[in-house]
């Protein structure tokens, strides 16, 4: 045979008929997605300009209609000479061609993709206007279009410095049924492209709303490594992440770093678009850092005794960006964001895999800290594991399980009646024993001080026999073994003196509840009751004062003479009659309960960080401000 054609060399020309009929087939869909699809394949060519080198600055302007955009870069501008063979500029043939064979012919440039290579021709059969100005070689140029139709030729505006291409378009309102654009998703968009494309300048003027963002990023991916990793709000274990670019096949770029966090986190990017379902990139990452970690840890004898690694605990905390740019990119799943190439696990593993190890092999001191926190979640999950057997162990032999010897449970078995009152002190627990519902109502006395599990691993959360017993007469396990469907009581009520001891012991409780059991206040579980800290007996009648200002409130309203008031302040709850405790904080009727609530976990978190370690009853003042009264929940 003379000569051989693969099907590559077959570049399959049509006109923009197709794209017209059948829009989904080229961007998807009519809906918001395939409305974007538009803006992410205009910037995406700026952003190949700028990724070969040639563009500096790329800037997206969304106009007052909120439905029509301007891209421009400072690139080399689209060619436009006349090809010899079409008689058409390159810029005419870019624009009114369907391409099916991916890139445009004479092309020297590498592309980043963009909208899975369909290429600008898309857009402008998409759109009732598209105007593409170009400047380059001392003048500036600009050729019109409408509904993929080209009105006229190129024109010359005039002399012009410098080089750039700028295009505006319209999205057709024959074609889609919304056309306004979503600002949020494309700042978004042009913020990770800004990340992933270190000192590009991106800016978005959103006119539609009269704002104006720049974004560059120096340090590329680890800048948005650290932004990530902020506004999750967790903490680094070691300084500086691991980074690494590398070309073999594809072009990979990888920034990681291990937290405090116990959750994994990926962001994965291929040619620039999200990958938000993973696949072979992702897959490649996770066996090249599990394979790189377990190879140090053989090598140096680190391994524990007692505990298996699992993959699961190399990667607590782990969090990490990651870019790869490949030539034909194919993609799954429902939403089309899961990368399907083969090949990809093993260029991402090989280029990740030895300098991972080379990395921990230079970095001795940062590589034990990782390898410690490791075996600490592996702890971890062993602790919590046996913790939840225990549970299901008594459950399934006894119907009933062996409950911490402390536990006054309650005898009816109707979880979604049923109340944990965690009393603190022996006394105090004695006259909830003796004054609550004993059929509803279950008392745990706390005995020894309840760590601060602040900044603990849960391994030794639960080494604290007070946190254990929490955990056990709770049912619901902790950690990766939390199940709310097994939570023995439909509330968790902290029971505690009005003091600064007893608010103390509540913020231990409340944080052990918001750093590790953190679904029990996301579902509301979780409540302080409010006892009195004062009895006034104003002749026959008495009041109960929970804190000063309750008291002196009460005083004014009877306004009765001095010599009739009767005032008792309790020293604790232990003081208290049964039947008081239970008339004051025990009864449904009566009693005063406070919900926490998270309501915004970003700020609690930050706001917990922020005091710890200083005055605790600052910290309860704050987790009182924010929790909700719920008086009236009824039983
Ligand atoms: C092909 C060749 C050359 C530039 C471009 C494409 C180009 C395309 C776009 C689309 C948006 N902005 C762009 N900037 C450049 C350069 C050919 C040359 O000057 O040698």
């Amino acid at each position: 045979m003379a000569t051989e054609y693969t099907a590559k060399d077959i570049q399959v020309l049509e006109g923009l008929d197709p794209v017209r009929k059948r829009p989904g087939m080229y961007i998807g869909g009519v809906g918001s997605a395939g409305l974007h699809h538009l803006v992410w394949e205009i910037v995406d060519n700026s952003v190949d300009e700028a990724m070969n080198g040639h563009a500096k600055e790329i800037t997206v302007t969304l106009h007052k209609d909120g439905s029509s955009i301007t891209v421009s870069d400072d690139g080399r501008g689209i060619p436009i000479d006349k090809h010899p063979k079409h008689k058409k500029t390159a810029l005419e043939i870019v624009y009114t061609t369907l391409h099916a064979g991916g890139k445009f012919e004479g092309a020297n440039y590498k592309t980043s993709g963009g909208l899975h290579g369909v290429g600008a021709s898309v857009v402008n059969a998409l759109s009732t206007k598209v105007v593409v100005t170009v400047k380059r070689g001392g003048a500036e140029h600009t050729m019109e279009f409408r509904r993929g139709v080209a009105q006229g030729s190129l024109k010359k505006l005039g002399a012009a410095r410098g080089s750039g291409t700028t295009v505006f378009f319209q999205p057709d309102p024959q074609i889609f049924p919304r056309t306004e654009f979503d600002p949020q998703l494309i700042r978004d968009r042009l913020e990770v492209a800004s990340f992933l494309h270190r000192g590009v300048k991106v800016r978005f003027i959103d006119q539609a709303h009269g704002t104006d963002e720049t974004f560059k990023h120096d340090q590329g991916i680890v800048d948005y490594l650290k932004k990530v990793i902020g506004e999750r709000s967790q903490k680094a274990i070691h300084d500086a992440p691991f980074t690494l670019l590398k070309e073999n096949g594809a072009k990979v770029e990888v920034a990681f770093q291990w937290t405090e966090s116990t959750d994994e986190h990926v962001r994965s990017y291929v040619n620039g678009i999200p990958t938000g379902s993973g696949g072979t990139h992702e897959n490649g990452l996770r066996s090249a850092v599990g394979k790189a970690v377990r190879n140090f840890i053989d090598t140096h004898n680190l391994t524990p005794r007692g505990v298996t690694l699992t993959g699961d605990d190399i990667r607590e905390g782990f969090t990490s960006i990651l870019s790869v740019y490949i030539a034909e990119p194919q993609f799954q799943g429902q939403t089309k964001d899961r990368l399907n190439n083969p090949e990809v696990q093993s260029y991402v593993d090989q280029a990740v895999r030895p300098a991972l190890e080379q990395w921990l092999n230079s970095n001795r001191s940062v590589a034990e800290q990782i390898v410690a926190r490791i075996v600490l979640a592996a702890r971890a999950r062993e602790a919590s594991r046996a913790a939840s057997a225990a549970v299901s162990r008594k459950t399934a032999t006894s119907g009933r399980l062996t409950l911490p010897g402390k536990l006054s449970d309650c005898s009816s078995s109707a979880r979604e009646k049923t109340e944990l009152f965690i009393v603190e002190g022996d006394s105090a627990g004695g006259s909830a024993k003796q004054g609550r519902d004993r059929e509803l109502q279950a008392v745990l006395p706390l005995r020894g001080k309840v760590l601060n599990t602040e900044s603990v691993a849960l391994a030794k959360v639960l080494e604290n026999k007070e946190l254990a017993d929490l955990v056990v007469a709770m049912g619901c396990g902790v950690g990766k073994d939390f199940d709310i469907s097994r939570l023995r009581y439909a509330r968790i009520i902290v029971l505690a003196d009005a003091d600064s001891d007893g608010h103390h012991i509540s913020t231990l409780l409340l944080t052990f509840f918001y750093r590790h059991i953190p679904e029990l206040l996301k579902n509301g579980k979780v409540f302080v009751a409010v006892p009195p800290l004062y009895r006034i007996d104003i002749g026959k009648e008495t009041h109960w004062a929970a804190d000063d200002a309750d008291k002196e409130r009460i005083l004014k309203a009877a306004g009765k003479d001095e010599s009739k008031v009767e005032i008792t302040r309790f020293k604790g709850l232990g003081e208290m009659m049964p039947k008081v405790l239970w008339e004051t904080t025990l009864a449904p009727k009566s009693r005063r309960l406070l919900r926490i609530e998270i309501a915004d976990a970003l700020q609690t978190d930050r706001v917990i960080n922020d005091l710890m370690g200083k005055d605790p009853s600052a910290r309860f003042n704050f987790i009182m401000e924010h929790a909700q009264e719920a008086a009236d929940i009824d039983v």
